[in-house]
């Protein structure tokens, strides 16, 4: 690149405010194509933002930042940040990671009082020499880069949990596997209780270099301190700019247990589609949970160095929101059931 142009590019992305221009890479690279996709339908708003970062340049890693904390902050969506719904004794607790294209990654787990729990999971990354923070250490990582302790629980999702006090059992001990079934069999009285609307999002810059994010409140009226999948490195997210990334959404205790994320990628690397390698991940779930596959609903996506992008779930409605120079598109994900 002359070094005027590299001049141009560096001033204009300072312009608009990203951090990680790379001053060797030029953003006019030809044959790449930039790309970012997220887990489930309403968050074709947070792609809008995200694609807005990838089309002025910038970096995949800054685009799924900025747009998974459209969720992060929107009170009507219960599955993600401000709003989420709380886990049992009424406490919104938080799990978000990022990863990037240098294999590095953050995460924070069971963070409250944070809007954006990605900012954290970034932190994690760019500004400790630590890969995951829980809880209070996470919140003071927050605070002490000056983030602001915030109520996180909304009086929608603090109505909807007093609703379920009165149809739940509020136990404790009572394992995950209880949790289902009580789940089973309150869904028969009242329809869905499951929450399953966290953000996965993966992308590719102009630079053909993948990243992603996940962040999540988990599954609503968890046991306190429970973790899924969606801050665990190699299960809700994971990034191999050799490969590709992949990412997760549903029961994420099933998705720890085939290492999902991980797997895809490395399905990739052995020459599967997207759509192929997320197909192995969700067989390999309806392997370990038999019959109760309709309660363990589990969504996955993956997506190139290519560009090709694909998804697979265990049952029907998985969707997910695509944005590319060729595509704004919806897509709903094959299935297994
Ligand atoms: C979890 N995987 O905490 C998350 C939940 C989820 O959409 O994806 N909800 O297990």
């Amino acid at each position: 690149m002359s070094s005027r142009r590299k001049f141009l590019n560096k001033s204009f992305l300072s312009f608009i405010g990203l951090s990680s221009y790379h001053p060797n890479n030029n953003i006019f690279k030809k044959g790449v194509k930039p790309i970012v996709i997220s887990t489930w339908e309403p968050n074709v708003k947070a792609n809008l933002a995200a694609w807005e970062i990838l089309t002025k340049g910038g970096t995949a890693l800054d685009a799924v930042v900025v747009g998974v904390q459209v969720p992060e902050a929107d009170p009507d969506d219960q599955s993600v940040g401000y709003g989420g719904l709380p886990d049992r004794d009424g406490r919104v607790t938080l799990d978000s990671c990022v990863m990037n294209e240098k294999g590095q990654c953050g995460a924070v787990m069971s963070i409250e009082h944070i809007m954006h729990p990605v900012l954290v999971a970034r932190m994690v990354m760019e500004k400790t020499p630590h890969v995951q923070i829980v809880g209070e250490g996470a919140l003071e990582l927050a605070l002490a880069n000056g983030l602001k302790k915030e109520n996180l629980l909304t009086a929608k999702s603090k109505a909807a949990w007093k609703e379920w006090k009165k149809l739940g059992l509020y136990d404790p001990m009572t394992s995950v596997n209880n949790i289902a079934e009580t789940i089973k069999e309150k869904r028969k009285k009242s329809g869905p209780m499951i929450n399953h609307d966290t953000i996965g999002m993966i992308a590719i810059d102009s630079f053909g270099n993948a990243s992603g994010a996940c962040t999540t409140s988990g599954l609503a009226y968890k046991m306190r301190g429970r973790v899924g999948d969606s801050p665990i490195i190699g299960a809700g997210l994971f990034v191999d700019n050799e490969v590709g990334a992949a990412t997760a959404t549903g029961m994420g205790e099933e998705v720890v247990k085939i290492c999902g994320s991980h797997t895809i990628i490395e399905m990739m690397r052995q020459g599967k589609s997207p759509e192929e390698a997320c197909k192995e991940a969700i067989r390999r779930i309806i392997k370990n949970v038999g019959d109760d596959a309709l309660e363990k609903q589990v969504g996955f996506l993956a997506v190139n160095k290519q560009g090709e992008f694909g998804g697979y779930a265990v049952t029907p409605g998985f969707t997910y929101a695509v944005n590319s120079i060729n595509e704004q598109k919806v897509y709903t994900a094959k299935s297994w059931l």
